[in-house]
């Protein structure tokens, strides 16, 4: 049996893996294996995108924050995401109509033919598949209730989800915004990038979760809207009216994702707080 690793700053992970069930290279390299221990695996560009062992600790989190927030999102955008877990999650909410903006056809093809996560998502007649850049998918499109980016690392060929026009664009095609933010420990730049360019978003706030094959396990995302929902009484009552089953989520762990130990509120407060005040 072989290993695959992941390298990041200076350490990595090491999955024990039984085989390679498919590897294309086009746009992205993508390969899907099968692990020992954490299920179907799929990898883009050597970074670990999913495990069938915890996707649903993020995609799970990355879908039901947003989706809770907002009182009755009926159009939903999801940019990335073309292996389906995020629209599984979103389906959960009934809205009537979801977009899923892909830049990479592959990853659609590959996820739907050798993972199927997306537990027949993907095929269903509220969701649309448009394969494209997702900015410039924004730049002529119409408004959602809710925009979620699931997008991998900034790279080449996602660097146009991070950078401040991106944003901008989005915080005026949605009333709630959610993206991952990646790790906040071992990729802290990356981090503080997407804190920086979201500015155009009036209130924003920071969560964290648990994903323990992402880099170093503890996971960031960044959400946006007018009025971020962290009241328990009104998750509990969303979380039950829209009857949502989940393996990770609910109402405590939506309120306590919030919760940010002292040393990531200071990056934070940092971060939102710069240039202000410089020339008071
Ligand atoms: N998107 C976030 C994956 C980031 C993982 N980064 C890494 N392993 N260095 C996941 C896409 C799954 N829908």
């Amino acid at each position: 049996m072989d290993w695959f690793t992941e390298y990041y700053n200076g350490c990595g992970l090491k999955i024990r893996v039984k085989e390679k069930i498919v590897e294309r290279s086009e746009i992205q390299r993508i390969e899907i294996y099968q692990t020992e221990s954490f299920g179907k695996m799929l990898v883009i560009d050597g970074k670990i995108q999913l495990t069938e062992f915890d996707e649903a600790f993020y995609h799970e989190m990355l879908v039901h924050i947003p989706m809770i927030t907002h009182p009755k999102p009926k159009d939903v955008l999801i940019i990335g995401g073309g292996d389906g877990g995020a629209v599984r999650e979103v389906l959960k909410h009934n809205p009537e109509r979801i977009v899923v903006v892909e830049i990479d056809r592959n990853v659609v093809d590959l996820c739907k033919r050798y993972l199927r996560i997306d537990k027949g998502a993907l095929d269903d007649d509220r969701v649309e598949i448009v394969i494209r850049d997702g900015k410039a998918f924004l730049e002529d499109s119409e408004r959602f209730d809710v925009i979620i980016v699931d997008s991998t690392d900034p790279n080449p060929i996602s660097s146009t989800l991070f950078d401040r026009e991106f944003f901008d664009l989005a915080s005026e095609r949605c009333a709630v915004f959610c993206c991952q933010s990646q790790s906040p420990v071992v990729q802290r730049k990356y981090f503080t990038t997407v804190l920086r360019n979201s500015k155009a978003f009036k209130n924003r706030r920071v969560y964290v979760s648990y994903v323990p094959t992402y880099p170093l396990a503890l996971w960031s995302f960044l959400i946006a809207g007018k009025r971020i929902e962290t009241d328990i009484e009104k998750v509990k009552r969303r979380y039950k009216k829209r009857k949502l089953k989940t393996i990770y989520y609910n109402p405590e762990v939506h309120i306590s994702a919030f919760n940010l130990p002292n040393w990531l509120k200071e990056v934070v407060k940092d971060v939102l707080n710069e240039g202000r005040g410089r020339n008071a």
